[in-house]
């Protein structure tokens, strides 16, 4: 899958790429980008061969029945024996060969000079990237999905928010939302907050219990089909004071101009810059610490989205983050976070949980 438009992103041709996912805590991506093969299976320890108009897969026994599901040719092996033999005959006499160097172990580079020899191997995980970075349509409708589970989730959250509860309780509620819902896993480690804990951009759900007046933040995402979604959403529990007011409506303000500066050929500098001057125009002056958005996709930090520190510039099909926050030391912090599909005119948002007055729960 995708075969041509990886090939086309090439700076040097190969007679074909070699995507090797050793799994366990080293997946690459790219073997299911490749393979398109996102509904099932973990293809531990699995080849896919790839050619400008087919790819060729490698796969054990065990991963028979997943593998069938997709369109390449499948090569089945019961042992690592039969599995480098395989490897040796589909490759054959290829002399230049493209790795994602990027997902690849030195043990398994080292293994597969031992079972090719003397090839000519080169970097081609910039240009698997490339390709990566501007979805189809159908990409698009799964993170479609990803981001609907995400959404609905986020809106029903404020029921089940009670005095005294921990964060942690309430991250397993999250948790559970999504999978009920046809999440295949959560896209990344939950991010509940509540209060003073809501300033940590980063922060992982404690045992710090609800009070009133409390600032609830939640960062969260479905991964839907190998593909993920990412929102967050913040909340006063009981009355907003007006301080957490002002901070939301700035964020909000800032959100929504973030999003309508994007549209096909943008800056992603450029907008995360605006966005930025925008805060630092406010009282809240220095207190965003983090860039406007990133890329979404197979992974959460897709690519480089929107970011002072390395330009970007956006295309149509690319799918990002747009997710100011300002965060005030000791008080707590808002972030609102939207994924948009970039257009040719505009953003087209994908998350849509509600976010137009601060909810008081
Ligand atoms: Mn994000």
């Amino acid at each position: 899958m995708h075969e041509k438009k990886i090939f086309s992103e090439l700076k040097e041709d190969v007679d074909l790429l070699l995507i090797y996912n050793r799994g366990g805590s080293t997946v690459d991506l790219n073997f299911f980008y490749v393979t398109g093969l996102v509904t099932g299976g973990i293809f531990e320890g699995s080849y896919a061969i790839v050619y400008p108009d087919e790819t060729k897969v490698i796969t054990s026994l065990l991963e028979e029945t997943s593998a069938k599901k997709g369109d390449n040719d499948i090569y089945i092996f019961r042992t690592s024996k039969e599995r480098e033999e395989l490897l040796k005959k589909l490759v054959g006499e290829a002399k230049k060969i493209g790795l994602n160097y990027s997902s690849l172990t030195l043990e398994d580079f080292e293994k597969i000079k031992k079972n090719l020899g003397d090839r000519n191997y080169v970097d081609v995980g910039q240009a698997i990237m490339n390709a990566r970075m501007i979805k189809d349509e159908n990409e698009i409708n799964i993170i479609r999905e990803a981001a609907k589970i995400a959404s609905e989730v986020a809106e029903i959250m404020p029921d089940f928010m009670k005095e005294g509860m921990r964060e942690y309780e309430l991250a397993a509620r999250l948790v559970y939302e999504m999978l009920k819902r046809g999440a295949s896993d959560v896209a990344f480690t939950s991010i509940v907050a509540f209060g003073e804990n809501t300033a940590e951009p980063h922060y992982v759900p404690g045992a710090r219990k609800l009070k009133k007046g409390d600032f609830v933040l939640m960062d969260f995402g479905a991964k839907y089909r190998m593909y993920n979604s990412d929102t967050t959403r913040t909340f006063v529990f009981g009355k907003a004071s007006e301080e957490q007011r002002e901070i939301y409506d700035t964020v909000l303000r800032v959100q929504e101009m973030g999003i309508g500066m994007v549209r096909d050929g943008a800056s992603g500098a450029e907008i995360d810059s605006k966005v930025h001057d925008f805060i630092d125009s406010t009282k809240y002056k220095g207190l965003m610490t983090h860039s406007t958005g990133h890329g979404l996709g197979l992974a959460v930090h897709d690519h480089v989205g929107l970011s002072r520190n390395m330009d970007v510039t956006l295309r149509e099909g690319m799918v990002i983050t747009v997710e100011p926050g300002i965060y005030v030391p000791d008080l707590g912090g808002v972030r609102i976070e939207d994924d948009v599909v970039v257009r040719k005119n505009s953003a087209e948002v994908l998350t849509f949980a509600k976010k137009k007055e601060l909810i008081e729960v």
